[in-house]
């Protein structure tokens, strides 16, 4: 019996507070000093009609305010809980299905077999928060040209780890284990899609999906699976984790859109992590370099 935890709107949930101990804080100012230091290579923000740039949230926010149910279902689980239990030395993630490269690689060799790219990005959650966070990582279609996709090949399935000993909240059923997201073939390949190994220059946090998790930005937060064992590339629809546990108000595109409002919540606004005015929330994320890939796609059906 799946017992469900729905994903809950920004309007009722009270944000954390954060308290900055000495450390933590010198922490962070250290990671965006080493932020200053790296090139921004595609600072992709669309201009709101509000005036506020979209500046990065700090290294704090971005580690402590965190959905990753395999550690709970609070946001302050996450970074409670998986620095403790995930381990992610080694880790090897598992390339496979309809491809004629197909291979078991060490984190360490896929990643190092890649050039390295730093990209500020926004995140929205489906829940209607959004962030904006400076990730480091690797194009996620160099991988996909390595493993030589056969022409079959129109989706791409990730799997996150599945181990109850690391990962706690996968011994309740609040989700079907493990978790699992999906791209079309086209999406994986956009250069916007990246898999992250880093933030603010500094390895990925195991609350954020260490080592490895996928980021597609002007996808709802959900698609961006996190801590990926597995890779594949296979010729039907996968089906994705949300959509499986509830497929009226998730589903496999989940692109963010104004317009489309999710069943229980408004999509048209959102709450910026650390503002207290709601911005508009922008089609595809802000990022309409996206557009063409869903010409003749009504969007309102494909949610
Ligand atoms: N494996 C796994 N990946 C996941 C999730 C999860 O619960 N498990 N939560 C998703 C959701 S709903 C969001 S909004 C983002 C949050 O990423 P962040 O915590 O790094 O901000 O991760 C996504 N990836
Ligand atoms: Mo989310």
């Amino acid at each position: 019996m799946l017992i469900k935890k729905p994903e809950i709107p920004s309007s009722e949930i009270t944000p954390e507070p954060l308290y900055l101990n000495r450390r933590q804080f010198i922490g962070a100012a250290a990671g965006a000093v080493a932020a200053a230091s790296v090139p921004t290579a595609l600072m992709a923000c669309a201009p709101g009609e509000d005036e506020q740039a979209d500046k990065p949230n700090s290294y704090e926010d971005i580690t402590t305010y965190n959905n990753f149910y395999e550690f709970g279902t609070d946001k302050s689980d996450p970074a409670r809980n998986a620095p403790r239990t995930l381990r992610t030395t080694p880790w090897t993630v598992e390339i496979g299905g309809l491809c004629d490269r197909p291979g078991r690689y060490a984190f360490n060799d896929l990643v190092r077999a890649n050039r390295v790219i730093d990209r500020t990005y926004r995140m929205r959650c489906v829940e209607a928060w959004s962030m904006v966070i400076p990730w480091r990582g690797i194009q996620l279609r160099d991988v996909i040209n390595q493993a030589r996709p056969r022409p079959g090949a129109r989706f791409v399935e990730f799997t996150t780890l599945h181990d109850p000993a690391q990962m706690p909240g996968q011994r309740r059923e609040v989700l079907d284990w493990p978790y699992l997201e999906g791209l079309r073939m086209d999406e994986a390949m956009h250069p916007l899609s990246m898999l992250a190994t880093g933030i603010y220059g500094r390895p990925l946090p195991a609350q954020n999906g260490a080592p490895l998790r996928l980021v597609v930005p002007w996808k709802y937060g959900f698609k961006n699976i996190k801590s990926i064992v597995r890779i594949r590339f296979v010729d039907r629809q996968p089906r994705n984790t949300w959509q499986i546990s509830a497929p009226g108000e998730y589903g496999f595109y989940a692109n963010v859109n104004p317009q489309v409002d999710h069943p229980r919540w408004s999509q048209a606004r959102e709450r910026r992590i650390g503002e207290w005015r709601r911005r508009p929330t922008l089609m595809f994320n802000g990022y309409s370099e996206v557009a063409s890939l869903y010409s003749g796609l009504d969007l309102r059906r494909n949610f």
